[in-house]
C-alpha cells in the first residue's frame, strides 16, 4: 500500500491473527512444572516456603538488593512500605501513573499530594514536589529511573518508588525502598505478584512482618500487619520466568529498535528509553493529540491493540497533556520484528490519511515538532 494511502475501511485487517497488547511472553515450561510438581508433592503452597525463598533471592540478586520481600502484588507491596507511617500523612505522587501509586496511598489512610511529571521523562518532577509533604511515592515510569538525587533533596522523609516498571538488571537502586510488579502483564510474571526490595535492615524485617499479619519470630505477634504473601505456585512462574529473563529483554530491546528505526513522521514520536533500560517492556508513542483517539482505533480495526495510559489522577498540566498523547504498543516475545515493521506501516498510513483530510479532517497544526 503507498505510505499516504487510506487505510479502507471495513476491508480485511492488516492481521489476520491479532496483535494482542499485554500478552504474557513465553516461558521455560519445563522448569515451571518441575518447580509446580515438587510444591503438590510437598504441600507447601504458602506462607515463606522456598520456592519464594529461592525466588526472592535471584530478584534481590539480579538488582543488587540486600534485601528482597516478594508480596501478593505490587500494590500491597507499596501499602506495607506506607503502613509503617501512622495514618493522615501527606505523600506526594506522580500525576501520571497507573491508579495503583496513589490508591495504595489512600487504601492505608494517607492522603496522595498529586505533583506533576517532567514533559520527556514523563517522571515525578522533582521541583514540583511539596515542601510541607511527609514522603514521596515516585513511579518509574515505563521503567525509566526518576531524578531521585533530586527527590532525595526535595524531601527528606521516605522515599519510596513504585518501580512496577523497573524491574531488571544495569541500573541502581533508588530510595529507602522500590517494589516491582510481577502481574501477568508484566515482562517477569507471577501471574500475580511483587517485591519489594531494600538495602535497609530494619525496614526489611518490618516488611517480612507486616507481610504476615504482623507476626515476628516464632508464634508472637509484634506489630500490626495484613495478608500480602506470595504463594509458592507464583513463584513457580516467576522462577520459570527469569530463566529466560535475558531473552525476553533482549527481543523487546529488538522490537523497541525497530519501531525506532521504522516511526517517522511529524506527527508521531517514539518516547524515548536510552541505551541501557532495565527491560524495554514498554513501547511508549507521543502522538499528536488530535491524531491519537483515531490512531488507536484505527490500528483496532486492523487488528493491533495499543493501550491509552495513564488517565491521570489530578488535573496538572503535564500529567493531563501526556493522557491526551500517550499511546503504548504491542511488544512481547508474541510480537515478532516483522510485526513491528507491519505496524509502524500502518501507523504511517493512518497518520498521513488524517492529515491529508480523507478521514474526519486535521483540524489545525498542534505537531509536537513546533511545540
Ligand atoms: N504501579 C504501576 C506504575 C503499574 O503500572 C501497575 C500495574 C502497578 C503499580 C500495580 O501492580 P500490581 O499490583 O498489579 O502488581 C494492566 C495491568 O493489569 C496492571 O497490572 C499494569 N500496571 C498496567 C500497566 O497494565 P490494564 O488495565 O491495562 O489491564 P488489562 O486487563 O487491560 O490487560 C492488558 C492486556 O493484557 C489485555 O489486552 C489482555 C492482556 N492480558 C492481560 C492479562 C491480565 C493477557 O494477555 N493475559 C493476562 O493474564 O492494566
Amino acid at each position: 500500500m503507498h505510505s499516504r494511502e487510506l487505510a479502507i475501511l471495513g476491508a480485511r485487517p492488516a492481521f489476520d491473527t491479532p496483535i494482542r497488547f499485554g500478552v504474557p511472553n513465553d516461558f521455560d515450561q519445563v522448569t515451571f512444572h518441575e518447580l509446580v510438581g515438587k510444591v503438590i508433592d510437598t504441600k507447601r503452597f504458602t506462607n515463606d516456603g522456598p520456592v519464594v525463598r529461592s525466588f526472592e533471592e535471584r530478584v534481590g540478586d539480579i538488582v543488587g538488593a540486600k534485601h528482597c520481600i516478594a508480596v501478593s502484588n505490587a500494590t500491597a507491596g507499596l501499602q506495607l512500605l506506607l503502613m509503617t507511617d501512622m495514618p493522615g500523612r501527606r505523600f506526594a505522587v506522580p500525576g501520571f501513573t497507573f491508579p495503583a501509586t496513589f490508591e495504595a496511598v489512600r487504601a492505608v489512610g494517607h492522603r496522595p499530594i498529586f505533583t506533576d511529571v517532567e514533559p520527556f521523562t514523563h517522571n515525578i518532577d522533582p521541583s514540583k514536589i511539596d515542601a510541607t509533604v511527609r514522603g514521596v511515592v515516585a513511579t518509574n515510569l515505563w521503567g525509566r529511573i526518576c531524578q531521585s538525587e533530586l527527590i532525595r533533596q526535595a524531601c527528606a522523609g521516605p522515599n519510596y518508588y513504585d518501580s512496577a516498571h523497573a524491574f531488571g538488571r544495569n541500573r541502581v537502586l533508588v530510595g529507602d525502598a522500590e517494589v516491582f510488579s510481577f502481574h501477568a502483564t508484566k515482562f517477569i510474571s507471577c501471574g500475580e505478584g511483587g517485591a519489594i526490595v531494600t538495602n535497609d535492615d530494619v525496614l526489611a524485617r518490618t516488611m517480612r512482618r507486616l507481610r504476615n499479619f504482623g507476626y515476628g519470630d516464632g508464634s508472637v505477634v509484634v506489630t500490626h500487619g495484613t495478608n500480602a504473601k506470595m504463594p509458592e505456585l507464583s513463584a513457580c512462574l516467576g522462577h520459570a520466568y527469569l530463566d529466560n529473563m535475558d531473552v525476553i529483554i533482549e527481543h523487546n530491546r529488538n522490537n523497541y529498535l525497530e519501531y525506532g528505526k521504522n516511526i517517522g513522521n511529524p506527527y508521531v514520536r517514539l518516547v524515548s528509553m536510552g541505551d541501557s533500560h532495565p527491560n524495554y517492556q514498554y513501547v511508549v508513542l507521543d502522538v499528536n493529540d488530535e491524531i491519537r483517539d483515531t490512531l488507536w482505533a484505527a490500528l483496532a480495526r486492523e487488528n493491533v491493540e495499543t493501550k491509552r495510559y495513564f488517565y491521570p489522577g489530578a488535573q496538572l498540566l503535564e500529567s493531563d497533556r501526556l493522557w491526551r498523547r500517550t499511546l503504548c504498543l504491542p511488544t512481547g516475545t508474541s510480537v515478532s520484528q516483522s510485526d513491528v515493521r507491519r505496524i509502524c506501516e500502518l501507523i504511517d498510513n493512518i497518520v498521513w490519511s488524517y492529515v491529508d483530510g480523507c478521514m474526519e479532517g486535521f483540524k489545525g497544526c498542534k505537531c509536537f515538532a513546533t511545540r
